[in-house]
């Protein structure tokens, strides 16, 4: 397992030095975060990333994310530019020695929170979702309010996107995927590059638009898809996690078992009810997923790729991005390493 953390690049305010010395961390994963979805990841900006990351004596363990564009989650006509473009940037990762690229498939709205900055009652912040708060969210001045995501659509653009949408369901979306999984997967697997879907978070429709990788079903469906260890899973507890049904421990074993998990996103949640959550500390006692469990069926099952802490809570009065702080995920990372080294050491836990 490679402990990691995201990092936004260097406007992040979590600088590098500040990662690098939280024990046991050997990496961060990060994204050319000023390049638009769909354009090329050129190699050189692909290696000033890593330079800058390396130079600071840790590794870019994963890329995350490397964007799909709408025009290929809607099925366009312009899809196959824009496929001609993602495999182009995966040429230049590969060139430069990078292996792990996540993405997603969601439409339109990456990851999703009512509240950025809900109070728990320790006195930190957190982030939650509650579903019937959703339809209060004001989306006339489009997404630019919304969560830190590689896209930001204004409210013309906005607009648009939802129309388009309009007849796209769940079936088809998958049928968009396979589409793009049939042209991506074999170029990947050639360059020796494993990419991992995150899942839909949360995992269920929000504003009228269909999600699909919600659940062990979904998952299966999708490595189906195609066969092979470059169509793998950015598997994140967190965004399962919000569905009760989701087994978290369970099914890490089934997919590291199948060698189909390239990437691991680990956070705790609390269900509140259907279609409510707020984001904990990462501890198994603090939320509903058996943190523990899950750790030990990854290592039960050998995992040796990129791990990192998700989002943290705001603690100790530090400010900055909602989910991404440095303290908290600091004490994730610490808790996880910790975890770790007890399973490496053969102690029974
Ligand atoms: C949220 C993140 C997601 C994730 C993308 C992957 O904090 O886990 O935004 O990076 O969905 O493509």
């Amino acid at each position: 397992m490679k402990l990691s953390l995201r990092w936004y690049g260097p406007h992040d305010p979590v600088p590098l030095p500040h990662i690098r010395q939280i024990p046991g961390v050997v990496g961060v994963v990060s994204a050319l975060h000023d390049i638009a979805p769909g354009e090329v990841w050129p190699r050189e900006s692909i290696d000033a990333m890593v330079d800058d990351i390396e130079q600071h004596n840790l590794k870019l363990t994963a890329v995350e994310s490397l964007p799909v564009h709408e025009g290929i989650k809607l099925g366009l006509s312009s899809r196959d530019r824009y496929i001609d473009h993602y495999i182009a940037s995966l040429e230049n990762l590969a060139s430069a020695g990078i292996t792990t690229i996540c993405y997603n498939f969601m439409p339109v709205f990456d990851w999703m929170r009512t509240d950025l900055a809900y109070p728990l009652a320790d006195g930190a912040a957190s982030l939650r979702y509650n579903h019937a708060d959703l339809a209060r969210i004001d989306l006339s001045h489009g997404t630019r309010d919304l969560p830190g995501w590689s896209a930001a659509f204004d409210a013309g653009e906005l607009e648009r996107l939802r129309h388009l949408y309009m007849g796209i369901h769940t079936e088809m979306l998958w049928d968009h995927l396979a589409y793009f999984l049939g042209k991506v997967v074999p170029v990947a697997e050639g360059l020796g590059i494993r990419l991992g879907i995150h899942p839909d978070d949360p995992p269920w429709p929000i504003f009228d638009l269909p999600r699909i990788i919600v659940d062990g079903d979904a998952m299966r469906r999708l490595i189906k898809i195609m066969d092979s260890p470059s169509n793998g899973l950015s598997l994140c507890t967190g965004s399962l996690g919000a569905l009760p049904s989701n087994d978290l421990p369970a099914l890490v074993d089934e997919f590291a078992h199948l060698d189909r998990i390239v990437f691991m996103h680990v956070r705790n949640i609390h269900i509140e009810g259907d279609k409510s959550f707020y984001e904990t500390a990462h501890p198994t006692h603090c939320g509903d997923l058996n943190i523990l469990d899950i750790l030990k069926a990854l290592h039960r099952n050998g995992f040796k790729g990129p791990l990192r802490p998700d989002h943290g809570r705001m603690i100790w009065g530090e400010t900055g991005k909602p989910g991404y702080g440095l303290f908290d995920r600091a004490l994730g990372a610490a808790y996880i390493n910790g975890m770790w080294e007890a399973l490496e050491n053969g102690f029974t836990i």
